[in-house]
């Protein structure tokens, strides 16, 4: 079976931009894996823990026969290949890879949450998803994209993201 999901791409140390460019070429190559749709590159300010450089992110949205648990250790692999080191949470990073959906799937497992717990509160997640899919409802409880797009907005204004 052939499932929709979308990924969130991001990166806040080196070259961020030819990180993502790296990182979408080995999403192609997974076995499994179709790219099917990339949104522009932004420019977002550090989320959470605030005192670290800028990130670059971005979303793709892929078509995959591969089950949600074995995307996520495929993307871990990635993650690992490209010399990502696991330090702090939320700190800086070469390249981090995000199960954003997976279908319209709702896990709740400490290893894999989708809808990704914090997407509904990240501009640098919810407008490049809203540039690739413009329609999207939410799976869990039902919430329109563009809806959940405007209240994240209300809360944090329109600077702290930029597109390259
Ligand atoms: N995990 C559970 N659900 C998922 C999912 N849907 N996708 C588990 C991916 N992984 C998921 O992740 C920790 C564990 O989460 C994994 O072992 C996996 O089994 P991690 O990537 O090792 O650690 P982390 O990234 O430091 O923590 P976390 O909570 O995943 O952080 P986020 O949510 O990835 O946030 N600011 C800007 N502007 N842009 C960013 O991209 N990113 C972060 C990291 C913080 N601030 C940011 C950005
Ligand atoms: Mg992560």
């Amino acid at each position: 079976m052939e499932t929709r999901a979308y990924i969130g791409l991001g990166s806040n140390i080196g070259e961020k931009a030819q990180n993502l460019e790296n990182a979408r070429a080995e999403i192609n190559q997974i076995t499994g894996v179709k790219l099917d749709s990339v949104s522009s590159l932004y420019v977002t300010a550090p989320w959470g823990k605030t005192d670290q450089e800028d990130f670059v992110n971005q979303v793709a949205r892929i078509i995959t026969s591969l089950p949600a648990g074995e995307l996520l250790h495929r993307l871990q692999e990635i993650e690992i290949k490209m010399g990502r080191q696991r330090k702090e949470k939320w700190g800086p990073r070469i390249i981090d890879l995000d199960i954003l959906l997976y279908g319209e799937e709702v896990l709740n497992s400490e290893e894999l949450k989708v809808p990704h717990p914090y997407m509904r509160e990240r501009l640098f997640v919810l407008i490049p998803l809203q540039e690739i899919d413009a329609e999207l409802v939410f799976p869990d409880d039902g919430a329109i994209l563009e809806e959940v797009l405007s209240r994240a907005k209300a809360r944090d204004g329109n600077e702290k993201i930029r597109r390259m």
